[in-house]
């Protein structure tokens, strides 16, 4: 049984999702970013960082914070959508480590300005704007001729999609990138992606792409 401490950002909704994915019994624990409570003390004893997400595994007794390092706990602890063979591998967290340093920083930054505060720093707006097509752009030659990210279904598609849901905050129009968009048509067709982006708000939809 896994505990999952979360919100419905797209951090958080990696991990609904790899839980789906994988099968593994999980209670949520919902952590309202909004209302501060990723600051309360019992949660920053498992997130040191103040923020989500988190889990705790009561199998094991092991907490995780860092959503590249609970994916790859649970694709541990699973053998599921997390490859053993070492070569493979190495893609895996070539392109987990880029999801995480780069597709998530900049374009949760892309948020801050193009969505939450267009027009305002003109300067800023161009720059994340810019930055989201390259990303996007890089994405779009990974998936020519291939189905998923690094080949097979892994825990890297489950840490991208997320971030790409929110493609409409970040000025992007999917039909500039078509792999991308066939992409991400099969990943929001997959129920186990449906189910997990609706934690913790069960009325949340995956935009149509
Ligand atoms: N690198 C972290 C980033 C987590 C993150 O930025 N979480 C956001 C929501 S998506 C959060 O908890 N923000 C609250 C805060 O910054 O106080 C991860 O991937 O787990």
């Amino acid at each position: 049984m896994i505990d999952l401490y979360t919100w419905s950002t797209p951090n958080g909704r990696k991990i609904s999702i790899a839980l789906e994915e994988m099968g593994l019994a999980y209670t949520t624990h919902p952590i309202n970013i909004g209302k501060d409570e990723q600051f309360a003390p019992a949660f920053l004893k498992i997130s040191p960082n103040n923020k989500i997400p988190a889990i705790i595994d009561r199998d094991s007794g092991q907490s995780v914070f860092e959503s590249g390092a609970i994916l790859m706990y649970l694709g541990e602890k699973t053998g599921k959508l997390y490859p053993a063979e070492a070569k493979a591998r190495i893609r895996i967290h070539e392109w987990l480590m880029w999801q995480m340093s780069a597709v998530g920083p900049f374009l949760g930054r892309a948020h801050y300005f193009l969505h939450y505060n267009e027009g305002k720093a003109p300067f800023a707006d161009a720059w994340f704007a810019a930055e989201a097509k390259r990303l996007y752009g890089v994405l779009d030659r990974l998936l020519d001729g291939q189905d998923f990210m690094c080949g097979d279904y892994s825990i890297v598609d489950i840490a991208t999609f997320p971030w790409i849901a929110r493609f409409a905050w970040q000025k992007i129009d999917l039909n500039d990138f078509p792999n991308v968009r066939r992409w991400y048509q099969a990943m929001a067709a997959r129920p186990a992606v449906i189910k997990g982006y609706r934690v913790p708000d069960a009325s949340a939809e995956i935009p149509a792409g």
